[in-house]
Order: C-alpha cells, then sequence, then structure tokens
C-alpha cells in the first residue's frame, strides 16, 4: 500500500421488506471464502472485504415499523442492496413504492442499486426479468442498477452482485 493511502470505505444498506433474506444475504457474504471480513462492528453492521473494496453493510429491519426509519441510515450511501423475495407476488407492490421513495430521496442521489431476486429455489417464483418489468427499473435513469436473480441458501447468484458493485467504484 502507498503510505498515506486512505483504504476508502463504501457504505452499502440492505433493504428490502421482512423476510426477503436480507440477513441470510449478509451471513453469506461473511461465510464465503473469497470474502474476508473484520470482526463485527455492530449487530446488523459487517464490513465485507472484496478484491482490496471494503464495504460497511447496514443489514436494516424491514418491518412496517421499521421502514419509515429507514432514511437515517441513507447518509453517505454509495450502494443500496435491495432483496426481493421473488415468490411475494403480493409485496411487490410495496417494494415498489419504497424503492421508488429512496430514490427521490435527496441522501440517496448518487447510491448505485442492486437488485436482488431472491429465493430463485422457490417453485413458481418471480424471474428476474418479472421483476424488473413490473418494478420498471429501464424507467430509472438517474441511478445506476443492476438486477441479480439468487439463492441466498446456497449462495447462488451472490458473488455476480458483489462484483457487479466492486466494477461500479471510481465510475461517477
Ligand atoms: P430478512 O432478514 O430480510 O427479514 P431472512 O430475511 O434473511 O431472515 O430470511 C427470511 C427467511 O427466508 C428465512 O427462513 C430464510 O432462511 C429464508 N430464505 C432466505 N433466502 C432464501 C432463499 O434464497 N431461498 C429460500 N427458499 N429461502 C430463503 P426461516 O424459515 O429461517 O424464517
Ligand atoms: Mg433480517
Amino acid at each position: 500500500k502507498r503510505p498515506g493511502h486512505q483504504c476508502q470505505e463504501h457504505k452499502v444498506i440492505i433493504v428490502g421488506l421482512d423476510n426477503a433474506g436480507k440477513t441470510t444475504i449478509l451471513y453469506q457474504f461473511l461465510m464465503n471464502e473469497v470474502v474476508h471480513t473484520s470482526p463485527t462492528i455492530g449487530s446488523n453492521v459487517e464490513e465485507i472485504v472484496v478484491k482490496n473494496t471494503h464495504f460497511l453493510m447496514w443489514d436494516i429491519g424491514g418491518q412496517e415499523s421499521l421502514r419509515s426509519s429507514w432514511n437515517t441510515y441513507y447518509s453517505n450511501t454509495e450502494f443500496i442492496i435491495l432483496v426481493v423475495d421473488s415468490i411475494d407476488r403480493e409485496r411487490l407492490a410495496i417494494t415498489k413504492e419504497e424503492l421508488y421513495r429512496m430514490l427521490a430521496h435527496e441522501d440517496l442521489r448518487k447510491a448505485a442499486v442492486l437488485i436482488f431476486a431472491n429465493k430463485q429455489d422457490m417453485k413458481g417464483c418471480m424471474t428476474a426479468a418479472e421483476i424488473s418489468k413490473y418494478l420498471t427499473l429501464s424507467s430509472i435513469k438517474d441511478h445506476p442498477w443492476h438486477i441479480q436473480s439468487c439463492c441466498a441458501l446456497t449462495g447462488e447468484g451472490l458473488c455476480q452482485g458483489l462484483e457487479w458493485m466492486t466494477s461500479r467504484i471510481g465510475v461517477r
């Protein structure tokens, strides 16, 4: 490392409705051998290091009572990971509402959005393409976004999501 080189941390918030799989995904990141982690900072904050890139990930509760306080976590956020339960068709409308509420928030104007279409192992689940269409992701022009299908239980798809995030660093 160059002397005086500051190791930069990139702030990530993991959001999504309760039961979407947020904590399982964070746990998978921590278990993954290609990812080196430092000790837990707080119950819901973990540092994840991918190829020398440090991400500080905040796993934010998704229950209705907690959603109104999501904005207290927004400042300096570089990445939003939105976790969608791909089997939960009923509540995708709520996710859509929350997504556009976040994108309109001043503190998140520079944030890039990674959407995980989780629980792809479930029979009859929505595909990433269906979720993308429902959430009208192609209409989002003011934030970089990417949708990745995954299964948090096996970890499938999670690395590709992280790779997209690291590829965004330094791109502005
Ligand atoms: P949350 O933190 O977003 O609230 P959790 O969600 O990570 O606690 O996950 C909620 C439940 O969904 C858990 O089940 C978890 O095991 C399950 N889950 C998470 N990801 C997947 C997935 O990819 N596929 C399947 N089939 N289940 C998943 P329990 O039973 O422990 O409540
Ligand atoms: Mg959780």
